[in-house]
Parts: structure tokens; sequence; C-alpha cells
């Protein structure tokens, strides 16, 4: 079944036993938060909450769409792959090479004239940001936060680039919005723009489409691709779009809620804190950009959809870090790199990307490690583990045993000072350097040096290479003679 909206993936979720649906009232003050945490912490259903206090029935918020999945038989991306149409047992390297073979299909939108988003339409004095159940999250976020799985949607002033970006938005008040908007995303650069002109940035919000809309809008794709024709790709259909009604911007028809607006230039209002992708409340309340909502549209009975930032495994990896490894393994190969896989791990938060890699040359190892930063997807990475490409990446128990059999401690770990991070919330750095996104890098390099003759290199003592082929067979077509029960 295509999944053309939120609702149709809310079906494919409660066919596979990745839904609950929560009839007992909660409240949006903290409770959702703490539900959705829980949810995250088991591997839980994403959870659909059909009763919110303050709200009338029909108003309902979805926690967790793409978190951690333990149910029987799925793999942890399980939500992921549903999202994609793929099932929801297919493993991270399935997943990512779907992802990849599907992006070979750009689409582009198609613009239609009406849609469910426009059934209901509040201009002007009738904005009220509050009329939806955005959750106070964690206790000591600096508000509620209404953007934590949407799409923040902008146009470039100097050509027609239209980026699709997700950026996590608080409520300030009934009509505006703060925005983290680092300059190191591409909405920071877009920004920058109309600041220097002096203008507003005219902006829409989509919260609640087609999963593949919030998919793309917080994977990290290169300058000028639009995410919407990416989305498309990965729809197998393109996606329709329907005019704004105050801004000169298209959003998606069948999206659960829409904000229209602009981004002031040169206005600061404090912003945060806010619990974070990498597990921690890092990074204190300070002043932002500031986004006044001066048109509201949405459909009728819509559902909030909202992820819960904090410790691992939740969107932030099941979206963001598998498919970053998959953009940063395609860009290597077109630098014609031989890597053979990409792996960020889930507990990894983004931060530690596995390169394996065939070393045509002495010192490969650094060669791809800084060709990952060369590259937009490659941005935000800090530890960059460099194994041979007899290493499964994904598999962290083959990592863990590359790193501590093959990496020297000293020679192997080449540190690099003063690479670009994520401003604000990065854990590890000291307060001023986190401020500004000051970070550093790592590189592990788990190779075998090319210079050391062939009789010292150690050999992998695996019952492939290490007995003989006819007892290695004798042994295999014996096993369960020998009492033993699974092969
Ligand atoms: C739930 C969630 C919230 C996010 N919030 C922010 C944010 O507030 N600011 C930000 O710069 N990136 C945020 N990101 C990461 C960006 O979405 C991601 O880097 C994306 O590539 C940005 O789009 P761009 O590459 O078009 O700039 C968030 C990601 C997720 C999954
Ligand atoms: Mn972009």
């Amino acid at each position: 079944m295509a999944i053309r909206d939120l609702r149709d993936f809310l079906t494919a979720l409660e066919g596979h036993g990745e839904l609950q649906r929560v009839r007992e009232e909660v409240d949006w003050d903290l409770e959702m938060g703490a539900i959705t945490r829980r949810c995250y912490d088991l591997g839980a259903p994403a959870a659909l909450f059909e009763r919110i206090k303050d709200y009338p029935t029909g108003f309902r918020a979805l926690g967790a769409p793409l978190g951690q999945s333990k149910h029987p038989g799925h793999f942890l991306f399980a939500r992921t792959a549903l999202a994609l149409g793929l099932r929801p047992e297919a493993s991270a390297k399935e997943i990512m090479a779907a992802y990849l073979e599907l992006k070979e299909r750009p689409a582009k939108p198609v613009s239609v004239n009406g849609g469910p988003c426009k059934e209901n339409i509040l201009i002007g004095e009738e904005v009220d940001l509050f009329r939806f159940p955005a959750p106070l999250i964690h206790e000591g976020d600096g508000g509620r936060y209404i953007g934590t799985w949407h799409t923040v949607i902008t146009r470039d002033p100097d050509s027609s680039w239209v980026n699709w970006g997700m950026y996590r938005l608080m409520i300030h008040d009934r009509n505006t919005l703060g925005c983290l908007f680092p300059m190191q995303q591409h909405i920071g650069q877009i920004y920058q723009k109309y600041e220097a002109k002096d203008l507003p940035m005219p902006a829409a919000v989509a919260i609640g489409g087609q999963p593949v809309i919030p998919i793309v809008s917080c994977v990290q794709l290169p300058a000028y691709v639009s995410e919407v024709e990416v989305a498309g790709a990965l729809q197998g259909e393109p996606v329709p779009l329907v005019k704004c009604e105050t801004v000169d911007l298209e959003v998606p028809a069948t999206a659960e809620i829409v904000l229209e607006g602009e981004v002031l230039p040169h206005t600061r209002r404090i912003e945060g804190p806010f619990g974070e992708y990498m597990g921690y409340e890092a990074g204190k309340a300070s002043p932002k950009p500031v986004f006044r909502v001066n048109a509201i549209t949405y459909r009728n009975d819509p559902i909030l959809p909202f992820s819960n930032m904090g410790m691992p495994v939740h969107e932030g990896q099941t979206a963001t870090a598998l498919l970053k490894g998959a953009e940063v393994y395609s860009e290597l190969r077109k630098m014609g790199l031989p890597v053979r896989g990409v792996f960020f791990p889930p507990y990894g938060v983004g931060h530690m990307a596995v390169i394996a890699t065939e070393t045509p040359f002495i010192n490969f190892a650094k060669r791809v490690a800084h060709s990952v930063w060369a590259t937009k997807p490659g941005l935000f990475t800090y530890y960059i583990v460099v194994v041979d490409a007899d290493v499964d990446p994904t598999n962290m128990d083959e990592v863990l045993h590359a790193v501590t059999t093959k990496c020297h401690p000293v020679n192997g770990i080449h540190p690099v000072p003063h690479i670009p991070g994520f401003p604000v919330l990065l854990p590890f750095l000291p307060p001023k350097e986190r401020l500004l996104g000051d970070a550093a890098g790592v590189i592990f390099d788990c190779t075998w040096p090319k210079d050391w003759p062939a009789e010292s290199m150690p050999v992998k003592a695996t019952l492939e290479n290490l007995w003989p082929k006819e007892i290695k067979q004798r042994v295999l077509g014996k096993w369960e003679q020998y009492g033993f029960k699974d092969k």
C-alpha cells in the first residue's frame, strides 16, 4: 500500500505491531514526553495519543514515530523500513541500500489546487499555536516544542532552490516561535542572506506528512538538492504540493498542520534549552531567531507528530544517522574511493562513522577520513573509525575487535583539532567552544599498514583461514552428526 499521508503510515505501523493507541487521557505537560521516552528506552511501539488534556476530541499526537523497535523479528530500524515501503524485518544494510537505489530516480513534485491540509484555515488574529497539543517534553525545556518531527521550508533568495530541513521550533506565544538555525545548516546560510538584505525570510512549516517528508528533512543532503525531489524518489511518485495562503511557498498537500509566516531579520529572543539528540540537555537558553506565524492551516482531527530527543535510540539515529551513513557512502564512492560500507552506529548518535574500505596505498585511512569531513553529510562527525574491507561496519563486535587489535594506541590515532561542529549542544566541548561549534575530530586507523612486510602480517584466525579445506568440509558436513542442533 502506498503511504500518502501520516494516516496511511499509522495503518502500516499498526499492521506490524509498531503502533500503540493510548486512549487514556494524557497531559501534554511532561506526561506525553515521559511516555514517549519510555517507548524509546523499551523499544516499544510508537504512541498515538488519542485523548489529550485541555484539547478537544480529535486533536491527537504521535510520539516516537521512528523510535527503535524491539518487536520480535524486527530490527531496531523497523519503523524507518516501513516508512520507506520496506519489510519491517529489513536490516540496516538493506535499508541503506534500498534508500540509495530509490534515490536514483528523483521525482519533481506536482502542484495541486487543494488538499486535506486546507480543511481549516486561520489567518492573522485567529492564529493560535496553543490550539495544538504541543508537548512540554522534558522538565527544564525552555517551552513547548511544536516542531520536532516536521519540515521548515524556505527559498534561497539567490536561486530557485527550495530547502526542506528539520530545525526545532519552540512556542514563545500564540503566534511566535523560537528557532535553532545554525550557520552550519542550509537554513542558517539562507537566513543570513535575507538578514544581509534586512528582509524577513518567508517560511512555511509542514507538520505530519507522509513519513518520507520528515525523513528527507533530517538527512544531511547537499546544498541545492531539493529535498522534496528526494522525498518523491523515496515514495516512488511525486509529492503533491499546494500553495500557501500568505507566503509564496508550497507545502505537502496532506500535511496535518501547516504554519506560514516569516523569520524576522535582526531579531532575537531567548530559546531553549531542550533535551537534545546527543542524549543530554546541553546548551543553555540563548538568543535565537524569531518566526512570526501569520497563518495556520490544518486537517480535521489533526495529528501532531513529535520526536523526543534524548538518550538513543530515537529518530536522530533511526533516520538521520542511518541515512547519513548511506549518504556518506554515496559521496565517497562518487569521489572514486574504494569504500565498501559506511555505518553510523546508533549509540554513536551520528558522531561516529565506521568506514570499511580497501586500502590501495599508504596512509589511505587518513585520506578516507578527510574525505568524509569534506562531504555535507559528513558534517558533525567527530570519530572516524576506518576498518579494512573484511570488517562489516554494521557489526559492532567486529568493529570493536578491529579497533583493539589493529589500531595502534598512539600511532593509529590521529586527533584533528578545530573541525566544524554542531554549535550550542556538543557535550564534550568546553562552554566557549560549545557555543561556537568549534569542535575536534579523531581518526582511528584500524587498517593494516601497507608498508609492513608480508611475513609480519597477522593472519586472522578464522575457520576459513586456518584449517585445510578437507577438514573444514568434514566438520561442516558432520556438524549435526557430532550432536549439535543448529547449523
Ligand atoms: C528531531 C530532530 C530535530 C532537529 N533539530 C535541529 C535543529 O533544531 N537545528 C538544526 O540545525 N538541526 C536539527 N536537526 C538536524 C537537521 O534536521 C539535519 O542536519 C538536516 O540535514 C538539516 O537540513 P539541511 O541539511 O537542509 O540544513 C534535527 C534533526 C532531528 C531528527
Ligand atoms: Mn538542505
